[in-house]
């Protein structure tokens, strides 16, 4: 083992990494590329509602994807919002727990009962077995989230959907660039939401994207992200603003011209990590079906604590004192956080496998920042602290403040 890493931070040694390594790290294709559609826009003084590059974004997301409408929106948590409220959703909807807060909250903020379904333990997705259980006479519809980028269990879903009368929709913030049974994700069920937040896959710093099939849907979706309007002074439907500006969709198009050396260099690194991380007891790298498409954004790893001897959450504070910012999304689950945690306090009751995966879960720090030598850095740190279980407890247990 490498003599700086058997001196870890947590037992009174430096910090492995100067500044610190975060997930999230924002990918940046072609900053050249962003820069001349960027002088483009300003050139025109064409800065937002529905300018060219929207449209060529839109036009170049439908057509990678393979789906009949892309309507580009400010960020996903709105176009969530948007497309739920197009698609005429109401009363509860099926979703689940262990998933990022806005899937909850882009129900509850309209008045619509986010009910919480568990997960599969190996996926990490809706498990379509416990869904029934949570169908009453209010339930409208299903919404799942593609965790991870690692898609849902999308026939199932849509055939207990389809049997119970129910609408069946994808958060897909972490999905684009993925498939399922060599499908792109962005053409499964009603609509589909994508999110280009800074920190995703693709970004256009915020925004994201609504896909789908159908025409109608489509169309009113695209009223309502710009307040009903059709055409000048002639609103039709309730709307909000959830316009993509022009400089978003310039980085979102730089970003997507750019895709398949961004997927190259997110699989290299969960490569690395794979490699680095094989021989260590209790940890489990999550693995991406090789025959899909992939965009390899996170690497996410479940901590046995049994085979470890330290949980998942003494790991974290072992890589948070070596700069290594890693984070435990989604915990504690939706149902355990506000308003749902005291309009819902039994709902975990359901909820057993959502907890335990909450609690397990450590996403790494990945993305084109990332090099490999960094990556091994992290795994020797990772290493280090599971061949020192015993030192690492002790010095975390001296470092709890007494009370
Ligand atoms: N549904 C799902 C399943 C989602 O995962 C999300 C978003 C949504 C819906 C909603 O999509 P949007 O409305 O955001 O489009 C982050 C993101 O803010 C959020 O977009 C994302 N999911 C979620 C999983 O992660 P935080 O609370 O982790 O953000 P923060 O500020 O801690 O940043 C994460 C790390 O990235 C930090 O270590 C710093 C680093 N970072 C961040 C930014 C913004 C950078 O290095 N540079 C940056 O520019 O939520």
């Amino acid at each position: 083992m490498n003599s700086t890493i058997s001196q870890l931070a947590i037992l009174g040694a430096a910090p492995s990494f100067a500044e610190p390594l975060h997930v999230g790290r924002p990918n940046i294709a072609d900053r050249e590329r962003f820069l001349e559609f960027t002088a483009q826009m300003l050139d025109r003084r064409w800065l937002s509602n529905n300018g060219p590059l929207v449209q060529e974004f839109e036009r170049r997301i439908a057509e990678f994807i393979g789906v009949k409408h892309c309507i580009c929106v400010c960020n996903a948590t709105i176009g969530l919002e948007i497309a739920i409220r197009a698609a005429g959703l109401k009363g509860e909807v099926i979703v689940p727990s262990y998933t990022f807060i806005a899937t909850a909250h882009a129900l509850q903020w309209q008045e619509i009962t986010p009910v919480f379904a568990d997960i599969d333990p190996p996926t990490h997705n809706l498990d379509p077995a416990r869904i029934e259980r949570h169908i009453t006479p209010r339930t409208t519809a299903i919404l799942g989230t593609h965790v991870w980028g690692r898609p849902c269990p999308v026939e199932s879903l849509a055939e207990i959907a389809q049997r119970r009368g129910l609408k069946l929709m994808f958060d897909a913030a972490p999905a684009f660039g993925c498939s399922h049974r060599g499908r792109m994700i962005g053409g499964f069920g009603l609509a589909e939401v994508f999110s280009f937040h800074a920190t995703k896959f693709l970004n256009s710093f915020e925004g994201g994207a609504i896909t789908t099939n159908d025409d109608e849907l489509a169309g009113k979706i695209r009223l309502m992200t710009n307040f009903g309007f059709s055409g000048y002074d002639n609103v039709i439907y309730i709307g909000t603003n959830g316009k993509m500006t022009e400089v978003s969709a310039a980085m979102g198009l730089a970003n997507l011209e750019g895709i398949e050396g961004l997927v190259a260099a997110n699989r290299h690194n969960y490569e690395v990590y794979r490699g680095g991380l094989a021989s260590i007891p209790g940890l489990a790298l999550m693995p991406y079906d090789s025959a899909e498409r992939g965009n390899y954004q996170y690497v996410v790893v479940e901590v046995d604590e049994a085979a470890a001897g330290l949980t998942r959450d003494n790991l974290i504070a072992v890589l948070h004192a070596e700069n290594v910012l890693a984070r435990k999304y989604f915990w504690p689950g939706c149902h355990r956080m506000e308003p749902y945690r005291s309009l819902y306090p039994y709902a975990g009751l359901l909820l057993p496998e959502t907890e335990r995966v909450a609690a397990r879960v450590l996403v790494l720090p990945t993305g084109t920042a990332m090099s490999s030598a960094d990556i091994s850095m992290v795994c020797d740190i990772l290493r280090a602290a599971v061949v020192h279980a015993p030192a690492v407890r002790s010095a975390l247990a001296a470092a709890q403040p007494t009370t």
